[in-house]
């Protein structure tokens, strides 16, 4: 890993909570290429604004990749194997992005992830994800990756319990989040997108996240 001298380079990891990391400009490298597969899926399995159980629509607009896709509408959260937009399976995770989140995974010391579900994360401005634990996964061995891209976004991270203390910091285009262990349950979130251009996205911020998951519906 190189000196954080200027953008581009990937710096030190930096460690955020117990097993829980930022790996800054990890996927700057290959960001060009993860958002040219992000559009191709969208031509698949379009982004949608998915409804809450409690019947508001969520900000972020969201699609997925891989065998299970993680929907929300009024019977609450789940995976499920097929697109319920289409009916049909969701597009396969590209071989880029597998590789990417291995390798993210092994740089903050878990080896062996393997992602079977990719949730892509589209944020328009003002969009925003309040605090909330990833806990539909049904095991919680394998840590989760996240890559931002596009417009910086300030993200939140919290403990295991909704009330504990919350660190602020940014997420910018190429950087890569993992987490798991002791930090797998900690509540996170994302602050409402600030308005920019990115010359890469435009508008927008997309946030990939790979998961390793055991419960799959339908
Ligand atoms: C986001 N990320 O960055 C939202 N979850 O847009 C998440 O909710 C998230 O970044 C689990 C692990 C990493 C994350
Ligand atoms: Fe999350």
């Amino acid at each position: 890993m190189g000196e954080d001298l200027f953008d581009g380079v990937p710096a030190q990891k930096i460690e955020i909570a117990p097993e829980a990391f930022i790996l800054p400009r990890f996927a700057f490298e290959t960001a060009a290429r993860l958002v040219t597969l992000i559009e191709k899926i969208d031509k698949t399995a379009p982004f949608r604004h998915m409804k809450l159980r409690r019947g508001r629509t969520m900000s972020v607009a969201l699609t997925n990749c891989g065998e299970a896709g993680w929907v929300s509408d009024c019977r609450g959260y789940r995976y499920e194997k097929l697109d319920p937009h289409s009916g049909k399976a969701w597009p396969d995770i590209p071989p880029e992005f597998i590789e990417l989140a291995e390798q993210a995974a092994r740089s903050a010391g878990f080896d062996g992830f393997l992602p079977n579900a990719c949730l892509i994360n589209r944020y328009e401005i003002g969009a925003r994800l309040s605090l909330h634990q990833d806990k539909d996964e049904g095991d919680f061995r394998y840590p989760i990756v996240s890559v931002s891209l596009g417009l910086p976004a300030k993200f939140l991270f919290g403990g295991p319990q909704r009330s504990d203390k919350v660190k602020r910091m940014i997420l910018s285009h190429g950087d890569v989040c993992v987490w798991g262990g002791a930090s797998r349950l900690c509540y996170h979130g994302i602050d409402p997108l600030k308005p920019g251009e990115h010359a890469l996205t435009g508008a927008v911020r997309y946030n990939l996240t790979f998961r390793r998951t055991s419960e799959i519906s339908g």
